[in-house]
């Protein structure tokens, strides 16, 4: 009789220990020419994926809401075109991206934020 709910308790930890770092996050779209508000924590970037409807200038507000210091730096084919510096928590840094189409990766590079699941994509089309 007791062996159901524990088979249960088993399950519930095995799909949460598949999420993880790699759980998928929020998706934003926004339009060209607009602003994006980025929430960095540990150890997670909200939204982790950013659709820009068109290329031009695109500015990334960055919120550290944790309680290291983070930062978040957009790269494409493994190079970097910008980002923010590292900041402490309760800070705010905005940085203004010109970006053509394509599909971009950001990471926080602080120690092993990246690995512990602070990473991103956007994509421009
Ligand atoms: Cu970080």
């Amino acid at each position: 009789m007791s062996r159901f709910p524990l088979t249960l308790a088993a399950f519930a930890l095995a799909v949460a220990g598949c999420g993880g770092g790699d759980k998928p996050g929020r998706t934003v779209t926004v339009p060209a020419n607009a602003a994006v508000r980025v929430v960095a924590k540990e150890y997670s970037f909200d939204p982790s994926r950013i659709v820009v409807r068109g290329p031009g200038a695109v500015r990334i507000r960055l919120e550290n809401d944790g309680s290291l210091a983070h930062n978040l730096k957009l790269s494409r084919d493994g190079r970097e075109v910008g980002g923010t510096p590292s900041f402490p928590s309760g800070q705010t840094k905005a940085v203004r991206l010109t970006l053509s189409r394509g599909d971009y990766d950001y990471v926080c590079t602080v120690g092993d934020h990246e690995e512990l699941g602070m990473k991103g994509t956007l994509k421009v089309d």
